[in-house]
């Protein structure tokens, strides 16, 4: 995949440590959008081209209805395509670049489908589900695949929390009955106004966001759906926490040891120039 921007622009990386996110525009490639938004309906029906179920797939046909956001995570070990966006090193270097760390490993995927009348993911701030991690933060990369609209579901982010406390996780993820409720409660604590951003972007744009940074999306009530790949990075030097654990990305772990299992979390990208091995045989 070509994407336009191959490293953290000075201007990027200024955007993202003053709002806690910032916009990447024209970062995939129209062919690359097309190729990936081709995936949605295989991949949520089940059809697995790798022949092996993402680590989690939170809407099935006939079982969910179209009144949730549609969410599967780790698509790259599901599907190649999705693999060739979020392992790619361009992603990984400008994650890195953005956070001062020496490489960037990939922690997960997010494959969000939304679509129209789908209801809310409330706000939350990804670090708060990190402590798994040392160290436990990370840095996203969000990619429009359709046109974004503010009355269409898109992510909105709450400009400057990035600077908060990281709070525990939110009550409810999938369709609160209101997605503002913790991160009102953060302002509050925090002694500021919410001043909440919706992203408006056309399709192929990214948005790199900090990992302390509140964000969410609200109910779609535009007319056509929303989806967006996201790309959740990590330190390349982070490792298992040794005492608290996720309940599904710590059954990666060894015994033994808290190092990261490259097959499962790939380095994308190091500043010495060390990246996955597997990777390109992977995508071929
Ligand atoms: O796209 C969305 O609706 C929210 C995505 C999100 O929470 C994330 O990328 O961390």
């Amino acid at each position: 995949m070509s994407f336009l921007l191959e490293r953290a622009s000075a201007e990027l990386k200024r955007c993202f440590w003053r709002d806690g996110f910032a916009v990447a525009p024209r970062f995939l490639s129209p062919d690359g959008v097309r190729a990936v938004a081709a995936r949605f309906a295989p991949l949520f029906a089940g059809e697995f081209e790798t022949g092996i179920q993402p680590d989690e797939w939170n809407w099935r046909p006939g079982r969910d209805g179209n009144a949730i956001t549609r969410q599967i995570c780790n698509g790259w070990k599901a599907d190649r395509t999705i693999a060739k966006i979020v392992l790619d090193e361009v992603v990984g270097r400008i994650c890195a670049e953005l956070m001062d760390w020496p490489g960037a490993r990939i922690n997960q995927d997010n494959v969000l489908w939304k679509p129209v009348g789908a209801r809310a993911l409330g706000f939350h701030q990804d670090d708060s589900y990190q402590r798994w991690i040392v160290p436990p933060s990370m840095v996203s990369c969000w990619i429009a695949l359709d046109k974004t609209a503010r009355d269409g579901g898109t992510i909105e982010y709450v400009r400057g929390s990035h600077r908060w406390a990281v709070d525990p996780p939110i009550a409810q993820f999938h369709d609160p009955a209101d997605p503002l409720a913790q991160v009102r409660m953060a302002a509050r604590a925090a002694g500021v106004e919410l001043d909440i951003v919706p992203v408006e972007v056309p399709s192929g744009s990214a948005v790199f966001h900090h990992g302390s940074v509140w964000h969410g999306s609200r109910i779609n009530l535009g007319n056509s759906d929303r989806r967006s790949l996201v790309a959740h990075c990590m330190s390349s030097s982070a490792e298992f926490h040794p005492v608290h654990t996720s309940p599904i990305y710590s059954r990666y772990r060894h015994h033994g040891t808290l190092a990261m299992d490259e097959s499962f979390f790939p380095t994308l990208w190091r500043k010495d120039g060390w990246r996955s091995p597997f990777i390109e045989g992977y995508l071929q």
